[in-house]
């Protein structure tokens, strides 16, 4: 089956996006390198694409967990002493400095080259690591040397396919840090790979979560997530499971005249879906599976001001209504009880409100509501269409006519003459369940 990706009305989300590198002059402070320095990225707006299967990201071998460094001779160089490398193994590690841009080679494919840094109090440690061509697959892990057993404890990892940056944060204690660069694919003695780190002392509550492995998870549930973006590097994942193929909508509010941020959506194996720019409404529709909603900011970041990610779910299926009014005109408005029953009592003009459901319970927005009612004068049926608001509420009017009084029911002061007739519910082609289904349609009192 084909499946179809479709943005609904939203302009903003065809602008291309415009990039501009992150600052490098933020970060040299004692490079090695004094290049500008690269996050490419390759964004392209939200358009129509047909998502492919899903699959999780994270089927790669990975490297190893724990590395036993005990009996090994640890040496300690600076990068400029070894600039092409004989650090293929953590004992060989060369010292980095955060803030740093570092370029390494790897020879062969699975070759590793290791690198170390020291980390002086609790802060969030993160790694860049950037391979100089996209026909090479390199990634990218961080260990924690515990010092106790000499061990490299890997605390965080990230493993994109080719042609990705890998990026990766951890709230760290103070101590020393290996970063291993990893060859999965391919190498490159030509173009050299790049490494930098930076260290945050102030960051969001959801960190670490700066790739799709740490991505927090939403579960299949709406919800808005407050954070800020601590560094030029820093991204926020979350992950998002849609049951069945959704609406998805999404805003990322940020109010900062300083920092601008975007949004980008991935599917499971990592390929992109599109970009939204910040304060523009988004959405998207999505078959059934797992998703990452990234935010970053492209070119430049507040730290001091948090932004807003909102992300909700319009489930394109109405199933179910919940009716919590008829008004009428002819006043006879309000629920009584004919002997049938207690049910809605309408005249001519009607409005029918109610709140529209998926199979999941989750109101449903910017649904269609078509609401039916057969009149027992000709038989004649009338119908009218509205749509649901954000909070899936919907009011439909309309004006049925006269009832031609087929029933009666004595009250203490007159008797009432009414008829009982249908209303039905329906949202595009598919029937919808009701919590009403007759009316009492009042004709005349005597
Ligand atoms: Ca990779
Ligand atoms: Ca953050
Ligand atoms: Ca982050």
């Amino acid at each position: 089956m084909k499946l179809k990706l479709k943005i609904l009305s939203v302009a903003a989300l065809a602008l291309s996006i415009g990039v501009s590198m992150s600052n490098p002059s933020a970060y040299a402070q004692s490079g090695s390198s004094t290049d500008s320095f690269p996050k490419p990225h390759n964004f392209k707006p939200l358009i129509e694409s047909a998502p492919s299967a899903n699959k999780s990201a994270d089927q790669k071998k990975v490297p190893p967990k724990n590395i036993d460094l005990q009996n090994q001779n640890l040496r300690s160089l600076t990068v400029a002493e070894d600039t092409y490398g004989t650090n293929t193994s953590p004992d060989q590690a060369l010292t980095i400095n955060s803030n740093t841009i570092t370029n390494g080679y790897i020879t062969q494919q699975g070759e590793s080259r290791w690198y170390k840094t020291s980390v002086p109090a609790n802060l969030k440690l993160t790694a860049y690591m950037a391979a100089g061509a996209t026909n090479t697959d390199y990634d990218l892990a961080l260990y924690r040397l515990n010092t106790t057993t000499s061990t490299l404890e890997q605390v965080s990892l990230s493993s994109k396919g080719a042609g990705l940056y890998e990026l990766l944060s951890y709230i760290a204690t103070s101590g020393t840090y290996y970063i291993s660069v990893t060859s999965y694919q391919g190498a490159d003695t030509t173009n050299p790979f790049t490494l930098f780190t930076t260290q945050s002392d102030s960051y969001d509550q959801s960190e670490p979560d700066d790739n799709p492995w740490f991505a927090k998870d939403r579960g299949t549930t709406p919800f808005t997530s407050q954070q800020n973006i601590d560094n030029a590097l820093d991204e926020d994942w979350s992950k998002i499971t849609l049951n069945a193929q959704s609406k998805v909508n999404l805003r990322l509010n940020n109010t900062s005249a300083n920092g601008t941020y975007m949004l980008q959506i991935w599917d499971a194996n990592l390929k992109s879906l599109g970009t939204l720019n910040q304060n523009a409404d988004g959405q998207i529709i999505l078959p059934a599976g797992s998703y990452y909603v990234q935010v970053m900011a492209p070119s430049n970041f507040d730290l001091t001001t948090p932004y807003t990610l909102s992300v909700n779910y319009q489930n394109a299926a109405i199933t179910r209504v919940a009716i919590s009014e008829v008004v009428s005109d002819r006043g006879v408005q309000g629920m009584v009880n004919y002997g049938y029953g207690k049910k809605w009592r309408v005249g001519y003009n009607i409005t029918v409100k109610g709140r529209a459901f998926d199979a999941t319970g989750n109101p449903i927005a910017n649904g269609l509501v078509s609401v039916g009612v057969k009149v027992k004068l000709n038989n004649k049926i009338i119908t009218q269409v509205g749509t649901t608001d954000s909070m899936g509420y919907f009011s439909v009017p309309l004006n049925i006519g006269p009832a031609i009084g087929q029933y009666s029911y004595s009250a203490p002061v007159s008797t009432h003459y009414f008829d009982i007739i249908d209303i039905a519910f329906a949202s595009g082609t598919n029937t919808v369940q009701a919590d009403i289904n007759t009316l009492y349609h009042f004709a005349y009192s005597s």
